[in-house]
């Protein structure tokens, strides 16, 4: 059965909610995007994307010029809820659904019998659940799941889980494809009709707890595969073998796909799904837990590899290239090379320049350091007794290599393997 679906209120516009709107307005739909921040707020409504993202101006440019996409402060009425807002975890590692609550407490007063709401937070097992019960506490007039002796229901509940690379979301969000946990089938067919409005990929029908799992096992088996990474790393450094050789030649066997070193694990998905699985099953999970220990071990490794270095000098100069959770993008949030200079920087003991192409300056929380400071790639690596290379971005590829081989490298990415 189709549904029609001429008006899509996102709440949320991070880096899931505002390539999602911005899609959904250059289909044609209405979309009245949702976001907090009025600072968000303003950017959009000028069509500006306030992160950088691969063609996502473009993207935005086209929503805003059709005006399709108007951002606002409070949701509004529309056919279809998507709630793309983050999902942390708190101290003690639990998950923290508060922008949840506050996302369907937001959303409540308006919705109205037809109207589905699509849960797109990554989120713990039973959340699409808990979010239903919380909308239907707000609203006791109207019909929801998982009551389905109350069928047909007023409102659909769903939870489609963002699958985006960041680096590469523009292209991933129509492509890749998706599963859809319905609370109930009705539900799901709700959703569907939403997705398939720009979907490319395939739709994959199943209930919301099975979606809710799924999600967060794709995080964790990379975890995990990226720990055996990793562990093979400093395994390798004890017996003076080249871990990413070792790694290229494994994988030249048909059933062996093992991914990369590097300085640990960032980001906001990868370090922090595995611990929704965990904290559901702690008895269950020694695994999935033991990953996220290695990874997190990482960045103190690499420090250690540059302190033993570093002994020879008497006043060393370290260059660290990279700053930014992985290659190639701007975002810094979580990321092991800023750990690894934080800690170079909390010491002292040696002068930093820290290059990244992707940022224009250094994070706030470094800039106070007196023994730190930010500089352009190659001038780093021109003044550097020891070179760190921790984030494999393109240019660092450009670095001629008799100005490496001048120096003493400390390689976390790889690149210098590569290069060869
Ligand atoms: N990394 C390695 N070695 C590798 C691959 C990655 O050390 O071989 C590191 C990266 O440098 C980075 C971290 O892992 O620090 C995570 O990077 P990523 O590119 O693997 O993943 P994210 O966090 O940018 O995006 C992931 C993706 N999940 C999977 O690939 C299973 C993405 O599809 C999800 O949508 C996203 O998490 C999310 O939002 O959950």
């Amino acid at each position: 059965m189709e549904y029609a679906v001429k008006t899509v209120c996102v709440v949320g516009l991070g880096y899931i909610g505002l390539p999602t709107a911005a899609t959904l307005a250059s289909r044609g739909v209405e979309v009245i995007g949702v976001d907090v921040n009025p600072q968000v707020v303003e950017a959009v409504n000028a069509g500006q994307p306030y992160f950088s993202e691969p063609d996502l101006d473009m993207l935005l440019r086209a929503a805003t010029t059709l005006r399709k996409l108007r951002a606002a402060l409070q949701p509004e009425p529309a056919d279809a809820f998507l709630i793309a807002v983050p999902t942390p975890f708190n101290e003690d590692r639990s998950p923290n659904l508060d922008f949840i609550d506050m996302a369907a407490d937001a959303v409540a007063p308006c919705l109205a019998s037809g109207n589905v709401v699509i849960l797109e937070s990554t989120s713990p097992v039973g959340t699409t659940e808990r979010l239903a019960s919380r909308l239907a506490r707000l609203r006791p007039d109207l019909r929801f799941p998982p009551e389905r002796h109350l069928e047909p229901l007023d409102v659909h509940v769903a939870h489609c889980p963002e699958r985006v690379l960041p680096g590469r979301m523009v292209r991933e969000l129509i492509e890749n494809d998706r599963i859809i946990g319905g609370m109930t089938e009705a539900c799901a067919e709700h959703a569907a009709a939403v997705y398939s409005i720009f979907l490319q990929g395939k739709l994959f029908h199943t209930d919301a707890p099975t979606a809710e799992l799924v999600k967060l096992v794709e995080n964790a088996y990379r975890d995990v595969n990226i720990a055996f990474a990793n562990e093979l790393s400093l395994i390798c450094a004890d017996l003076g073998l080249n871990v990413w050789n070792v790694i290229e030649l494994a994988n030249r066997h048909p059933r062996v796909s093992i991914l990369q070193p590097g300085a640990g694990v960032g980001g906001h998905c990868i370090a922090v799904d595995p611990w929704f699985i965990i904290a559901a099953a702690p008895e269950r999970t020694p695994l999935i837990r033991t990953a996220r220990e290695v990874n997190d071990a990482k960045p103190k490794f690499i420090v250690a590899q540059i302190r033993e270095r570093a002994g020879r000098f008497k006043r060393p100069v370290v260059a660290c290239l990279g700053l930014t959770y992985k290659p190639d993008v701007d975002d810094t949030r979580e990321s092991p090379a800023l750990a690894i200079v934080r800690q170079l920087a909390g010491a002292g003991k040696e002068r930093v320049l820290v290059a990244d192409p992707n940022l224009r300056a250094l994070p706030r929380e470094l800039a106070a350091f007196p023994n730190v400071s930010f500089c352009d790639t190659f001038e780093a690596v021109r003044s550097a007794d020891i070179v760190a290379l921790l984030v494999a971005h393109s240019r660092f590829r450009k670095i001629p290599r008799e100005e490496l081989m001048r120096r003493v490298v400390i390689d976390a990415t790889g690149l210098t393997h590569t290069q060869g």
